[in-house]
């Protein structure tokens, strides 16, 4: 039982699933929500078996026990900055990407967990109003230097019981490389072609996906991570096959008008490949052909 309030900072389509679904769990203490303009005091889920429900959040007095950072990338500082926390407070990043979690992993006063996340979520296209949670998947949690394993433990198993299947690990630096891999090649390529994540699957664009995995390969041998254990190609390819009916972020948000999380998902690469004078291509030229 968690007595002191949870805040979920960032009402966009992760932070409502990860509100509600915590909302709705029985032995979980306090949940609140909080988006640009304030706190919410509703939500609405639709469930992966299509049916709707209806949740209440708290407006709790109390500091947060931990912060569940929500926004895109780019906005997690300044979201922090206007939620005025005490310092220390523990916070869980869910961003994409490997910009946020080390900047905050160094300069945030107090623990700060990561998390590689499959879940996916959307939220409706006004008029209506809600989040759908579109497949589940599940969460890793870790902090990158690896002194707080009771806590992402303590998360995970909370997370969990509230229906977001999570685990704690110690190699959740190699997990979020591995996602961003994936974004990095899906992502800009779906959102300069304008296609779904499966026509990557067929040429001419596999041929540059197979382009991108090999670049992506030489950097992370040269900074020594893990590849999957299909092989970065293989991991992607599979990602691709799996969710080849989606429309991808970066497109959406490209769709939309939205900023998008390129600096969060090609920058770290691109210093990687700075870093091991390395040359890459074909990863720079999707970062200038991609809006930021
Ligand atoms: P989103 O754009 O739907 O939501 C982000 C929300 O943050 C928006 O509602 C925005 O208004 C809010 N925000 C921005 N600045 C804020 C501020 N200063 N204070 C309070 N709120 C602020 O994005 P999302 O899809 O929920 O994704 C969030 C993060 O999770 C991204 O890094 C994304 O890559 C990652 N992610 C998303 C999914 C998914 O299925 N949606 C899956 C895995 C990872
Ligand atoms: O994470 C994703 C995204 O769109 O940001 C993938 C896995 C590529 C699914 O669309």
């Amino acid at each position: 039982m968690t007595a002191a309030p949870w805040l979920v900072l960032g009402a966009g389509a992760l932070g409502q699933l990860f509100a509600a679904r915590l909302a709705a769990a029985d032995d979980i203490g306090p949940i609140a929500l909080r988006g640009r303009h304030g706190l919410l005091n509703q939500l609405r889920l639709q469930e992966t078996d299509g049916s709707w429900r209806s949740l209440a959040l708290a407006s709790p007095e109390a500091p947060p026990a931990l912060v569940i950072v929500a926004t895109k990338a780019p906005d997690a500082e300044q979201a922090l900055q206007q939620a005025q926390l005490a310092p220390g407070t523990p916070l869980l990043l869910l961003q994409n990407g490997f910009s946020v979690q080390p900047r905050l992993s160094a300069q945030w006063p107090g623990p700060v967990l990561c998390a590689a996340t499959t879940e996916a979520a959307y939220r409706q296209p006004p008029p209506a109003i809600g989040v759908v949670h579109a497949a589940a998947g599940h969460t890793w949690l870790g902090d990158l230097a690896g002194q707080h394993r009771t806590m992402a433990a303590a998360v995970a198993a909370t997370l969990t019981r509230a229906g977001l299947a999570a685990s704690a690990c110690d190699d959740i630096d190699e997990k979020l490389w591995h996602k961003l891999a994936v974004n990095a090649v899906i992502n800009p390529l779906t959102a300069r072609h304008r296609v779904l994540n499966g026509t990557l699957a067929e040429p001419p664009l596999s041929a540059e996906v197979a382009a991108l995995c090999a670049e992506i390969a030489q950097l992370m041998a040269a900074a020594k991570v893990s590849p999957p254990a299909a092989g970065w190609q293989g991991w992607v390819s599979a990602v691709i096959e799996a969710t080849a009916g989606n429309r991808s972020s970066m497109l959406q948000d490209v769709l939309a008008g939205r900023g998008t999380e390129r600096d969060a998902i090609l920058q770290p690469l691109l210093a990687l490949a700075d870093t091991h004078a390395l040359a890459v291509p074909r990863l720079r030229a999707c970062y200038h052909a991609t809006p930021a």
